[in-house]
């Protein structure tokens, strides 16, 4: 899923000012061409190019808008539960019935005001059918001048959210800051996550795949102590309902090195159990501690120390 592609969502007097220019540009572009016909026909006909033009240059984009912003309700339950957590989920929906709302009364406005001006015999009148549907149009994109912003808003967040695939075996790698998730990851995908809205660190949720047997494993890097959800930063909101809602297995890290105290990174190992996912513990940085602290810790705890091992739990079971 990739909320990258968003289209922009400006104010209204952007979206009229293009209209009007366009407008203004087009009946130039026709009055210096040789039209045929009596001087109320050409009249008739410059006024309704215009205001075609406006209706075209109003509809499309707000069309754009509606359209590219995803049917939430169709989206997967990774990506709602986000929403949720990070925009006004009501608000969202509500605006964008707004922004609909003004297009179709666009529309619905340039069928009277062209069938008006076609039947018009008074040129005085045609002018001042095309100035009042200008009126009536401009008024209805200002007043969904709230909504726009609401989803350029809107637009700027999900632009954050991380692009994870939802379909595909995932494994999520979590333990406490500082304990090597990321290194982890770059071990095992050889390469620079794939996808990374933050660069190379722990600032997001870090993607990257994992070949095995020509099939694809997601690997996902997910930071934060996820304590309590409430208390949960954002970046960690996002990190537990990647292993809530996409990981199949999860990998759990434990570090010796005194960076975090054991009873705390085995309390969030206790808390993420209650997901009942299998999950594969993985103990870093085993090059730089003491052996014989090693060896004592793994009597108490199962825990993988090499990465060939660990690689080989890289899988996941077919159902
Ligand atoms: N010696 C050693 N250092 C490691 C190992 N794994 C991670 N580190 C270091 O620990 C620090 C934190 O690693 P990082 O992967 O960013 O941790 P994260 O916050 O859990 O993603 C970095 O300086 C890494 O180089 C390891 O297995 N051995
Ligand atoms: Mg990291």
């Amino acid at each position: 899923m990739n909320f990258q592609d968003l289209t922009k969502v400006e104010n209204p007097d952007f979206y009229l000012d293009v209209a009007f220019r366009r407008a203004k540009e087009k009946s130039k572009q026709i009055r210096s061409s040789k039209l045929k016909g009596t001087r109320m026909e050409k009249s008739r006909y410059i006024e309704t190019r215009k205001i075609e033009i406006i209706k075209d240059s109003l509809t499309s984009p707000l069309n754009k808008i509606v359209s590219s912003f995803p049917s939430i309700d169709n989206l997967p339950e990774f990506y709602i539960e986000l929403i949720k957590c990070t925009l006004d989920y009501p608000h969202l929906k509500k605006s964008l019935g707004g922004v609909n709302w003004a297009g179709k009364r666009i529309e619905e406005f340039f069928r009277i005001y062209s069938s008006k001006i076609n039947k018009c015999a008074d040129l005085t009148k045609i002018n001042q059918y095309r100035r009042e549907y200008y009126g009536r149009i401009s008024s209805f994109v200002k007043q969904i001048k709230k909504e726009l912003a609401f989803l350029e808003e809107a637009r700027k967040t999900m632009k954050g959210f991380p692009t994870i695939k939802t379909s595909i075996p995932t494994i999520a790698i979590a333990g406490f800051p500082n304990i090597g998730k990321t290194t982890l990851l770059y071990k095992l995908t050889g390469s620079k996550p794939e996808i990374s809205n933050y660069a190379f660190t722990t600032k997001g949720i870090n993607v990257a795949y994992y070949k095995k047997d020509e099939k694809k494993i997601q690997l996902l890097d997910t930071p934060g102590t996820l304590d309590r959800f409430n208390k949960m930063n954002y970046i960690e909101k996002q990190a537990y309902l990647a292993i809530k809602l996409l990981a199949e297995k999860i990998i759990y890290i434990f570090d010796l090195t005194e960076s975090y105290p054991i009873e705390s990174q085995l309390k969030l190992y206790n808390s993420l159990k209650k997901l009942e996912k299998p999950i594969i513990c993985y103990l870093s940085k085993t090059d730089i501690i003491d052996k014989k602290i090693v060896d004592k810790f793994l009597k108490k705890q199962k825990c993988i120390k090499d990465i060939k091992e660990l690689e080989k739990e890289i899988i996941i079971p077919e159902d």
